[in-house]
């Protein structure tokens, strides 16, 4: 499907007077993001309007004309733009009355961003655009696909790779291009096509060959195509892959090489080591920065960047110890290498502590590195939440995370402006997506699921949007502007995260899913005395992480000190992150005056019962969208109903089994 690129007709639009006549797509070369912008601008307006533009590459008459370009191609053509000073890299400028529009970017890329603004307000009613300049407030938007080589996706719900198969890059494309289409409409300007668990039989001839037809399909969307490498990769030919060994670091620059030679504009490297059970530097005694660093030297001449992961941490860890705290691992295996990274890396930084949790504290590591570049990275794929099987609309938990103040030496220090490199003025820094995607039509598994994928570029492009708007927008391209069908989504989906925590974990505790397997479904038994670190340490009078510096791990103390004080502080800290720093008994009272217990069970029955609301208010939605549609989101929400009963009874029965504390409202357990 076209997901938000459907261009359907809009109802009672003001007609074809209301765009001008002819596309002028200056200078536009076969498969040149110009180019595309000229065809999507053809394509877009005769879906929307009914209307077929004629359509050109040479400055003409810019009167009653739709022209997009550079800047450098406009100002040759038409002279100059006043505008064109304050555009950045990958900014365009947007001006659009009934008889000439004009899209103007930095660059090519920034020309098809543009045209993709000006058809998706064109899609939403709106024939007219105030002149204004939109420029990215990171330079790295980049999505990360799990995919191995043989076609499966790690972590992945709708069905096999867009780009491998039974080893090698895939044949056909075709769908690579369309990906890469809803990216660049997104503002996208990156993906890196394979799994950070990866395969050294990348690096094949056959495959490099084939990364190069990746990228070529990309190539008109100005999406760079970057590949996840295997530490170990030297090692079959050399017998090591210590980073300071000079061999080493000729074998990276030639197969670098290589791979420049057919991907000549690759976007770079991004590399898990030394976690789970991948290989990295530490096992030759050399540092993380040692190891990024030779990556970083390889691609640098050809402007290659190396998104280094912070995902580092023991997989064995004794649950034993109670000082013991995976969500200390980052800090600890990064804090002491800022400064060593050479320019060229960024360390790229999963939300949270631990791992994509229903509920987490932005991760430490943001407000303590200030001599390196980073970047967040986020799921868009719903790994613990729900798998898409489940409605949650992800983009108020990752705003969260992102106006997280982290006060870093008492100055406004908020994730989002860490990450651009605005706060500690570093070059580079931007957005990681695990996106899932995959070759079944809807691209995710639920069409429903798509708004996540299109909330993650919006944000990546300016994380001071509100999450209901962005969502209002995909809602009318995905499914028209009927009134009700956009109440209806948007009353879902903004319910749908705080309805999911309160069916799985709340309080901060962890999603409770299984964590040993699948991750999906409650498991909370599995939370513990695992070597994978993590706990909820519940027992039958208590439950939580002690995480404070007096009397647990230390992690409190991680955070700036005006941070740490509040985490540190079991008054202080909110009630929906009590159970992440602090380990109390059940009957701990919150700040709502409940108890601990007791807000499990009401929040599991609350959650539970704002799921089975949300069948009822899909099926007032029939007719109004498509059948086809209409009945797969259905099946979807009708299984969350169901399947949040479970959660709700587990989890309750869990504890109550655990506490034996009686429910206040006599749901739980027999009675
Ligand atoms: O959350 C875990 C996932 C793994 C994943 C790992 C990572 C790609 O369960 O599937 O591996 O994180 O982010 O590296």
């Amino acid at each position: 499907s076209q997901g938000w690129l459907r261009y359907a007709p809009v109802p009672n639009a003001p007609g074809p007077e209301s765009v001008p006549s002819a596309i002028i797509a200056l200078n536009a070369t076969q498969s040149s993001p110009v180019f595309t912008a000229g065809e999507e601008l053809q394509r877009g307006i005769e879906g929307i309007l009914g209307k077929r533009l004629h359509l050109s590459a040479t400055a003409g008459q810019s009167h009653s004309a739709i022209v997009v370009g550079t800047v450098d191609a406009y100002t040759n053509a038409y002279g100059d733009l006043k505008e064109a000073e304050d555009l950045e890299t990958d900014g365009f400028f947007l001006s659009a009355t009934l008889d000439k529009v004009v899209i103007v970017g930095q660059n090519e890329r920034g020309a098809l961003y543009g045209a993709f603004e000006y058809l998706s307000q064109l899609a939403q009613n709106n024939v007219t655009c105030e002149p204004l300049v939109y420029n990215p407030q990171a330079p790295i938007r980049w999505t990360n696909e799990w995919d191995n080589m043989d076609g499966s996706i790690e972590r992945g719900y709708a069905g096999p790779s867009l780009f491998f198969r039974d080893g090698f890059v895939v044949d056909n494309t075709t769908r690579v291009a369309e990906y890469a289409r809803l990216l660049a409409s997104i503002r996208i300007n990156g993906m890196i096509v394979n799994n950070v668990n990866a395969n050294a039989t990348l690096l094949s001839d056959r495959n490099v060959e084939g990364l190069g037809r990746l990228a070529d399909a990309m190539r008109p969307y100005g999406v760079q195509l970057g590949i996840s490498l295997n530490f170990a990769s030297p090692n079959q030919t050399l017998g090591t892959f210590d980073p300071l060994d000079p061999k080493v670091d000729a074998w990276w620059a030639n197969i670098t090489n290589q791979i420049y030679n057919k991907v000549p504009d690759m976007a770079g490297y991004l590399v898990k080591a030394n976690s789970e059970g991948q290989p990295g530097p530490l096992t030759y005694n050399r540092t993380l920065s040692d190891g990024a660093n030779m990556f970083a030297r390889a691609v640098n001449p050809h402007g290659g960047v190396v998104m280094f992961r912070a995902f580092v941490y023991d997989n064995h860890i004794s649950p034993v110890n109670w000082t013991n705290d995976r969500a200390n691992a980052q800090l600890e295996f990064f804090q002491h290498l800022d400064g060593n990274f050479d320019d060229n890396v960024v360390v790229q930084i999963k939300f949270g502590p631990i791992d994509f949790q229903v509920r987490e504290p932005a991760s430490p590591l943001f407000g303590s590195l200030r001599n390196t570049s980073t970047a967040i990275e986020v799921q868009i794929t719903p790994e613990y939440l729900g798998q898409n099987c489940h409605l949650v609309y992800l983009a108020p938990q990752w705003k969260e995370i992102l106006e997280f103040d982290m006060r870093s030496d008492n100055h406004s220090s908020k994730v989002k402006d860490i990450i651009t490199g605005e706060r500690f003025k570093r070059p580079l820094g931007g957005y990681a997506g695990v996106s899932g995607v995959g070759s079944n039509t809807t691209w995710l598994g639920s069409h429903i699921a798509m708004s996540n994928l299109y909330a993650f570029g919006r944000l990546a492009w300016d994380a001071s949007l509100g999450s209901e708007a962005i969502l209002q927008d995909w809602i009318r391209l995905t499914f028209g502007s009927n009134q009700d069908v956009l109440d209806t989504i948007t009353d879902m989906s903004m319910k749908s995260w705080p309805a999911y925590e309160n069916y799985s974990g709340n309080l901060g505790v962890q999603t409770l899913t299984d964590i040993l397997y699948t991750h999906f479904g409650p498991n909370p038994a599995s939370q513990d005395n695992n070597g994978w670190g993590q706990w909820t340490r519940a027992d039958n009078v208590s439950i939580g992480m002690d995480r404070t510096v007096k009397n647990g791990t230390g992690n409190a103390g991680q955070y700036p000190p005006e941070i740490a004080q509040i985490y540190e502080n079991l008054e202080q800290t909110p009630d929906n992150l009590l159970l992440w720093f602090h380990h109390v008994p059940y009957t701990q009272r919150l700040k709502s005056g409940k108890t601990v217990i007791q807000h499990f069970y009401d929040a599991h029955y609350e959650g539970a019962a704002t799921a089975q609301t949300f069948v009822k208010q899909w099926k007032s939605l029939e007719g109004k969208i498509d059948k086809e549609r209409f009945e797969h989101v259905l099946f979807r929400q009708t299984f969350q109903a169901g399947h949040s009963l479970v959660w709700r009874d587990s989890i309750n029965q869990f504890y109550h089994n655990l506490s034996a504390i009686p429910d206040e409202a006599k749901r739980v357990g027999n009675h």
